[in-house]
């Protein structure tokens, strides 16, 4: 594949402790960077500001040895404070045309999730760094999604935007390189990564399958 000049990135991790099958969810991530991951977003829901500040600290002791980006989902106030590389947020989330002219934000990675076809004319969307492609197949980790876009509907938003897409949604080693062919810059992953029994050797795989 080739490298999105804006974002090149193509494999990217979303992890949470829960999707880490009882793992020390910062053991996981680092062996998944070694595997090859050039990108991680923490999302965690249903845990405090606080608590959330402290994992995301801990993590990017990780990705800064590493020199790889930080994520942070949902929450603004976290990205601040731990000097994140960027957030990632959807549509029921703080807006990320309202993010854009923060001065904090400014110069942040600003990732918005397209669940909804009319998305994609909207000021956010203008706005945002990158796409994600939300989700490209249904998938057990997230259940409340709207639309499964599938590799058609990746083509039809890969023919209207030149913005970095991240296909999110189900994404394993036997479909990496069909999500690629229709149009993705990256492939964002959680199961196939983090639940894998060898976090390292299945994002060396997965890698493996974008780099060819
Ligand atoms: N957003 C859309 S699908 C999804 C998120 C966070 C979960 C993807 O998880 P998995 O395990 O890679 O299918
Ligand atoms: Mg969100």
């Amino acid at each position: 594949m080739n490298l999105h000049p804006s974002f090149p990135y193509p494999l990217y991790l979303v992890i949470s402790e829960k999707d880490c099958r009882g793992r020390d969810f910062l053991q996981v991530a680092e062996y998944a960077i070694r595997g090859g991951v050039d990108i991680i977003q923490l999302r965690e829901k249903e845990i405090t500001t606080k608590e959330f500040i402290y994992k995301a600290l801990k993590l990017k002791e990780i990705t800064d040895k590493y020199h790889i980006p930080l994520i942070i989902n949902d929450q603004a106030e976290v990205a601040e404070k731990i000097k994140a590389a960027g957030i990632h947020v959807g549509n029921q989330d703080v807006a990320p045309a309202v993010l854009r002219r923060q001065h904090s934000f400014e110069h942040k990675f600003i990732g918005y999730s397209i669940e909804y076809l009319p998305q994609l004319d909207d000021e956010n969307t203008a706005v945002a760094d990158y796409l994600g492609i939300s989700p490209i197949f249904n998938t057990k980790t997230k259940t409340d999604t709207v639309t499964e876009w599938g590799l058609s509907g990746l083509a039809m938003i890969r023919s209207r935007t030149d913005k970095p897409l991240v296909a999110i949604g189900n994404v394993r080693l036997e479909n990496a390189s069909a999500i690629v062919k229709a149009g993705a810059d990256s492939l964002a992953v959680v199961s196939a990564i983090c639940g894998a029994d060898h976090p390292e050797q299945a994002a060396y795989a997965i890698k493996n399958e974008l780099l060819k």
